[in-house]
């Protein structure tokens, strides 16, 4: 009668203990919001982010990306995580340059012009720009640059005079003053929305890269870019500083490790990048060319202008910002 019993028992206890360790090894989960399409460089860079993160946290970490401006528009992402609506995110720095210049130190035109120069720029900012996100309850995971900006056109552009009148896309503060200064009509419009724009004829000359520029399709309505190369901004990726403290002391270190090597990674992507979506530019039939040396001395004279103003807003602590990278 009893044979059973006992026999049982051991696999029960079994049992028991795994349906206890379900429970007890519980998997955080955190949204991660982005603003750019999911085969986007920095999106490919975040998804590789987020599987090594899950799989050095033994499963306990799991980040669910939101690409593409889904869960949040590119300019509501950073109050969106501040706020804990997000636990992480990832941001172009530059948008919150209205917060504090330190975050638009890298679209100062011609100040950092190639990847090395934006990595010894960001290594002189870094602190800077941590301590202000701080402040703000976020925690600085890795940063990425975009490829160099450069102009795109509808007509052809020989002097800075050619863009008057141009209907002038800008996606942050300092390309709006470009637009400005060059006297074309700016509008700001988010990468998500870019697309639509540029087909409706809104948006006939911008700046960015070309990996927006194949993000978008652009030789679908722009035939001209001119590689100025006029600086690299950069994506942010932060969490919640909350967020982060709630994790265990092995996963937070899985998380910054995972970071470290998406920092690494994101810099040499962009990078090799640059060049494929260049090809790809030219393979869809735009024509590719340097800026005529007026174009550039044209952008150069705005570009000190704008230096000056940025260097007036920053203040000392910009100022020794830039003091650091120039050494
Ligand atoms: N692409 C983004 C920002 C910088 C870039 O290269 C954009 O155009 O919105």
């Amino acid at each position: 009668m009893r044979i059973l019993g006992p026999a049982l028992a051991p696999g029960a206890l079994v049992f028991a203990a795994v349906a206890l360790a379900g429970p007890a090894m519980a998997q955080t989960k955190w949204n991660l919001p982005s603003a750019y399409p999911a085969d986007n460089l920095h999106s490919e860079n975040l998804a590789q982010f987020a599987k090594d993160v899950e799989a050095a946290s033994g499963g306990k970490l799991a980040i669910t990306l939101h690409p593409n401006a889904s869960l949040f528009k590119a300019p509501e992402i950073k109050r969106a995580v501040q706020t804990g609506q997000a636990q992480a995110g990832e941001v172009l720095i530059s948008l919150h340059e209205n917060e504090d210049p330190i975050f638009g130190i890298d679209v100062v035109p011609f100040l950092a012009t190639s990847f090395d120069a934006s990595k010894k720029l960001w290594a002189a900012s870094r602190p800077a720009v941590e301590k202000k996100l701080a402040t703000q309850g976020l925690k600085v995971l890795y940063a990425m640059p975009w490829p160099p900006q450069g102009l795109f056109s509808k007509t052809a552009v020989e002097k800075i005079e050619d863009l008057k009148g141009a209907k002038w896309r800008a996606y942050n503060a300092g390309t709006s003053r470009i637009g400005e200064a060059v006297g074309a009509q700016a509008v700001t419009v988010q990468q998500a929305e870019l697309a639509q724009a540029l087909a409706t004829g809104t948006v006939t000359a911008l700046i960015t890269s070309s990996a927006t520029g194949t993000d978008v399709k652009i030789w679908e309505s722009i035939p001209y870019f001119y590689d100025i190369q006029a600086w690299l901004p950069k994506n942010v990726v932060f969490v919640n500083q909350a967020a982060f403290d709630a994790l265990d002391k092995s996963t937070q270190e899985a998380v910054l490790k995972a970071a470290a090597a998406a920092e690494e990674r994101g810099w040499a992507l962009s990078e090799t990048k640059t060049k494929a979506y260049m090809d790809q530019l030219a393979a869809k039939g735009m024509k590719l060319a340097p800026p005529s040396p007026a174009l550039k001395a044209g952008f150069e004279k705005i570009g000190v202008t704008l230096t000056d103003a940025w260097l007036a807003k920053a203040g000392a602590d910009g100022k020794a910002v830039i003091d650091a990278y120039k050494k």
